[in-house]
């Protein structure tokens, strides 16, 4: 052998000793993974909760049912360390079935429990030794079928099931505002999953993960419309779309532009109550039901920043949402149609548009329209009180639309777990029947007698290889569908499943990390729009911080609108004294919020144009306390970028380190919204920052002169 050559061998060798090394190191810990399998990674469990589970038997014959036995057996495979089979026999350590389809659930004589759990319910319970996973319909049987592998992935005891189970909310619904050139309004995970590919495997892998947590139906394209999509070649994808998500209870729903009958169908005009315009709709909506039969209806933004609606025709709301669901209601189809309308006269308060707008409708909706309402006044802020709307239309079918994707809140780079807003929110009483009267109350329908209940998410998936462009924020997804199944589910609660189904099984780490997700949004709202603050964000992307910003066409669009700083104080005055918008919420409400003495400090500046000078209930002057909420936000991320290295052990190193860079810009950007931010108010305020805040780099102008980069 030649020197050269004995020398490449000798590299040879101690390159493969290398990997070697460091696959022993790898085995020792934990696996690289990139994000992919989100929740359902199924990865071996710890020995200390591997069940006595040897067969499973799915009794049944559906494509459905073909689901289920690849879950189960993928599942539990993966999570015991072994092969399970998945067969057809009685003597199973897990049944699953129907009283139609199986002898041994039908002998457990419990059709009338199964039947009062509804189409989607399902029970679970140990019957001697045979845990029985059974449903009224294969549907409710795959929902069984996830939740028991749920009960697997977080290490609960197996012996004594007792677990029944239905959704709150009939409708459960992902929002995508994906567009015809592939892109995501919004979106910062990547481009549409079904716009511009035909990746079946990823859409089957989104509809797996959609059922594993219980949502039923995805709107496909943005709000914000085009025509085209109503055209028979998209129709004709969206069919075969329906084809993948139908074995997982996922039905489709689409966005149509109003004025489609113009653009399509060459009509003069789309005025809802013209004969041709009605006559359109049907026959569109009776060629959409012969490709996709069980299409779940329409979701309608109309007449909303700059979007075509039947007010172009000095016809009502009520006018166009009941002529779309006149046209879908021989199929059984649906509308939703948005209250996020806010085209009002200038000078107006924005906050108060929708209700002014929708709320004299009340009663006036057909039976097959639901008013999608965001869960608060403005827009999707860090934190908004809840919509006057809800509790103020019992005769409408009102159902919330939250935003999972975080438009206003760092998009795909800040760790928010948004389940805590969202618990703000579904907890909050509107007194619309007394004390009690919660949002999740009218919501699940409870307070109101609703028939059709409801809940949207608009999503924060894309292409990316993990979904969401940042592992954790997987956990917002999962907790939209947990709170969609359960309105009263707790925030810690879900994000303890999340982080042991996803992350690590550590039980230190868990509390860790679960800690760091409560503590989260408080965080965020401290360093971007502390005590009521809102809308502070730089014109257009909404990324960083511009409160300065006065420049959009329309007042609204303008954070000077919101804040309105001046040398006296700051905060928006929506009481008497102000818009008076506070009045929309019921007396009690109204009362609280309405008196600068009683209303939540969170919500202080939301509802009061407040001195600078005013004591606050810490005793400290509002200059003072508001600038400590933004240091205390910068602190939260620092304190939690030295939390998260200490946990580098128990997740796996390609997520670890793709979190601890995240938190690194995280860490840039709440200091830098804290700056700009004080600069910019202390310019009114005149005050100095009180001890304990950190001084800004750079002066105001450079804040001003470039955007924070995302
Ligand atoms: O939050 C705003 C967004 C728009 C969005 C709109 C809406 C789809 O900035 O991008 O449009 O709300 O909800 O209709």
């Amino acid at each position: 052998m030649s020197h050269v050559k004995a020398l490449k061998a000798q590299k040879v060798f101690l390159y493969s000793l290398n990997s070697f090394v460091l696959l022993v190191l790898f085995c020792g810990c934990v696996k690289a993974d990139d994000g992919y399998r989100l929740w359902l990674r199924y990865e071996p469990l710890p020995a200390r909760s591997r069940s006595r589970i040897k067969t499973i038997s799915v009794q049944g014959q559906s494509a459905t049912f073909d689901v289920i036995r690849s879950e189960l057996s993928q599942g539990c495979s993966g999570l015991l360390g072994r092969t399970i089979e998945v067969g057809n026999r009685d003597d199973a350590s897990v049944v699953v079935g129907l009283p139609q389809t199986s002898t041994l659930v039908r002998n457990l004589k419990w059709d009338a429990e199964l039947k009062r759990l509804g189409p989607e319910g399902f029970r679970i319970r140990t019957v001697r030794n045979v845990i029985v996973i059974a449903s009224t319909t294969d549907i409710g049987a795959l929902y069984g079928a996830f939740y028991f592998l749920r009960l697997l992935q977080t290490e609960q005891p197996l012996d004594h099931l007792q677990i029944d189970q239905r959704p709150a909310l009939k409708l459960r619904l992902l929002n995508h505002w994906d567009n015809l050139d592939g892109s995501i309004e919004r979106g910062y995970a990547g481009k549409s999953l079904w716009m511009n590919t035909d990746n079946d495997r990823r859409l089957i892998d989104y509809a797996r993960a959609n059922a594993s947590i219980g949502i039923n139906g995805s709107v496909l394209n943005n709000v914000n419309a085009n025509s085209e999509f109503l055209t028979a070649k998209y129709l004709q994808k969206f069919a075969a779309i329906a084809d993948v998500f139908r074995p997982y209870g996922i039905r489709v729903y689409l966005s149509p532009r109003f004025s489609a009958p113009i653009e399509l169908g060459r009509l003069p005009t789309a005025d809802p109550l013209d004969p041709a315009v009605i006559e359109w709709w049907k026959q569109k909506a009776d060629e959409i039901y012969k490709l996709i039969p069980d299409f779940g209806g329409f979701l309608v933004k109309a007449n909303s920043e700059g979007q075509p609606g039947p007010r172009t025709y000095n016809r009502t709301h009520a006018d166009g949402a009941n002529m779309l669901a006149a046209a879908l209601a021989p199929h059984h189809g649906i509308v939703m149609w948005r209250a996020f309308v806010y085209d009002l006269k200038p000078g107006y308060d924005r906050a108060g548009a929708a209700y002014e707008e929708l709320q004299p409708f009340d009663g006036k909706f057909a039976p097959n329209v639901l008013l999608q309402v965001k869960n608060g006044p403005i827009d999707f802020q860090p934190r908004e009180p809840f919509h006057p709307l809800f509790g103020a239309m019992p005769r409408t079918q009102l159902m919330p639309e939250l935003q999972i994707t975080q438009e206003y809140l760092g998009f795909d780079n800040h760790f928010v777990f948004l389940a805590t807003m969202w618990r703000e929110f579904l907890d909050s009483d509107t007194y619309a029947r007394g004390r009690g009267s919660t949002v999740s109350r009218v919501v699940d329908g409870s307070l109101y007698r609703q028939r059709l209940t409801g809940i949207a998410g608009v999503a924060n998936t894309g292409t990316d290889r993990n979904w969401t462009g940042y592992d954790l924020l997987q956990a917002n997804w999962y907790a939209f569908g947990r709170l969609a199944w359960n309105p009263n589910a707790s925030a810690q609660q879900i994000a303890t499943e999340w982080t042991r189904m996803t992350l690590t099984h550590d039980v230190r780490a868990v509390t860790t990390i679960v800690g760091l997700m409560l503590g989260s949004h408080e965080a965020v709202v401290n360093y971007m729009t502390p005590l009521g603050l809102h809308h502070l964000f730089w014109g257009g992307h909404h990324y960083g911080p511009a409160p300065w910003w006065d420049t959009e066409k329309r007042d609204d669009w303008n954070p000077v609108y919101y804040h309105k700083a001046d040398a006296f104080g700051i905060g928006f005055d929506r009481t008497k004294t102000g818009s008076n918008t506070v009045s929309q919420y019921r007396p009690e409400v109204a009362r609280q919020f309405g008196r600068i003495d009683t209303c939540p400090e969170k919500y202080l500046l939301w509802f009061h144009h407040v001195p600078w000078n005013f004591m606050l209930r810490s005793g400290d002057a509002l200059w003072d306390e508001l600038a400590l909420h933004y240091q205390s936000g910068v602190d939260w991320v620092r304190s939690t970028r030295a939390t998260w290295a200490t946990l580098s052990g128990v997740i796996d190193p390609e997520r670890h380190a793709a979190i601890s860079k995240k938190l690194a810009i995280q860490e840039r950007d709440a200091v830098w919204w804290r700056d700009a931010c004080l600069l910019y108010f202390q310019s009114f305020s005149k005050e100095p920052l009180p001890p304990g805040v950190e001084h800004a780099a750079k002066p105001l102008s450079e804040y001003k002169a470039k955007a924070l980069d995302w």
